[in-house]
């Protein structure tokens, strides 16, 4: 028997070559819009990892092409025995060819896929076709055992974004407000400048896995923020990222406009904040970080136009909190962006 052929579920091999897979996607979170992030392990027959890869950006090769290509490099690929993908292999030829054919080019015959994919030209069609050539197809949601649940849902929450785009061309939306032991926003009259190292080095991993950040004309006026990425390395070559300002009245200045632009920013503002995740869409960002004052934030409460609401906060001890609201009880991806510490508490608010 194959020894990730475990009858009663999930075997700890085949887990820890997906927890291998998501970590390496996570990494390039937010750079490979508007393909969803993808991590692939490959398994000899006693299940030891021979590889691990991810997609890097659209137009490069997919995680399962890219992890064949290191094996084979390596003289490693006839011992390939299993693929552990995060995502359904794709089986067709968009800017890269079929990850399906790839496999069935390979020795691999038993795939683990962790979420299926909801790109219409893809849905069902890769494990279709690596099953009809023979292979073991087996995905991660029919098992019944709880680990296996887990990883399910995180390897869904790695693709939350592009599934929400892929159904709805819009961008999904996580909020990020600053609030201080009473409930309060910290600092007050619209500022978002952060007074804690721990809250900084958060806003800049998650600026770092977003495709873009939106903020208010407000902030602009009153702090003039950076929203760059500078506390960790950021994704070399990262082209335009997306910053959409939400001004009603055209009072973006011309001078923080092209300053923003020359850090690499590709500004637009919109009057309309109702607009704002099919505009991000439209422009293939998946995922936005919402990063605004008091008002905005209030406004995108009242409208409703948030998938997830993260609070950062101090404790009256003084200790930093973390707490995550999820819309509608789906998977969030804020919980695999890499150092991002684990929320203390999930809660769910009332959309206004
Ligand atoms: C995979 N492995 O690593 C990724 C997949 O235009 P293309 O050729 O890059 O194809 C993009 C589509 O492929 C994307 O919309 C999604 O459905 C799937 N992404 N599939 O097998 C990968 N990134
Ligand atoms: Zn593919």
């Amino acid at each position: 028997r194959r020894p990730d052929c475990d009858p009663d579920g999930l075997s700890p091999i085949i887990g820890r070559a997906f927890r291998a897979a998501l970590a390496e996607a996570s990494r390039h979170m937010g750079a490979t819009a508007p393909n969803p992030p993808v991590g692939c392990a490959i398994l000899d027959a006693q299940g030891e990892i021979l590889t691990v890869a991810a997609h890097h950006r659209a137009g490069a090769p997919h995680a399962e092409a890219l992890a064949l290509r290191t094996c084979a490099r390596q003289g490693l690929i006839d011992r390939a025995a299993t693929a552990v993908v995060t995502l359904e292999p794709c089986n067709h030829t968009g800017r890269t060819g079929p990850c399906s054919e790839a496999i069935l080019a390979s020795p691999i015959r038993a795939v683990w896929v962790g979420a299926a994919d909801p790109n219409p030209r893809v849905a069902g069609g890769g494990a279709a076709r690596l099953r009809a050539a023979g292979c073991d197809v087996r995905m991660l949601a029919d098992l019944p055992d709880s680990d296996a649940a887990a990883l399910a849902a995180d390897c869904r929450a790695l693709i939350a974004p592009f599934v929400h785009w892929s159904r709805t061309g819009r961008a999904w939306m996580t909020v990020k407000q600053a609030v201080a032991a009473d409930g309060s926003m910290i600092p007050p009259a619209g500022r978002t400048t952060f007074t804690s190292d721990g809250a900084l080095d958060v806003a800049h991993r998650l600026r770092r896995a977003t495709d873009a950040v939106v903020t208010g004309i407000g902030t602009v006026l009153a702090d003039r923020p950076g929203l760059d990425v500078r506390r960790v390395p950021d994704h070399a070559g990262r082209a335009g990222r997306l910053l959409v300002v939400c001004d009603r009245r055209g009072r973006l200045p011309d001078d923080w406009r092209a300053a923003a632009t020359a850090r690499g920013f590709d500004v637009r503002s919109c009057d309309d904040i109702a607009r704002v995740p099919a505009l991000l869409g439209e422009a293939g960002a998946l995922w936005a970080l919402v990063e605004a004052g008091p008002a905005l934030l209030d406004a995108m409460r009242a409208e409703g136009i948030w998938d997830d609401w993260l609070t950062i906060g101090v404790t009256p001890a003084g200790r930093e909190r973390m707490d995550i609201a999820v819309r509608n009880g789906t998977d969030t991806p804020l919980r695999l962006v890499p150092g991002l510490a684990a929320p203390r508490e999930e809660a769910c608010f009332p959309a206004s």
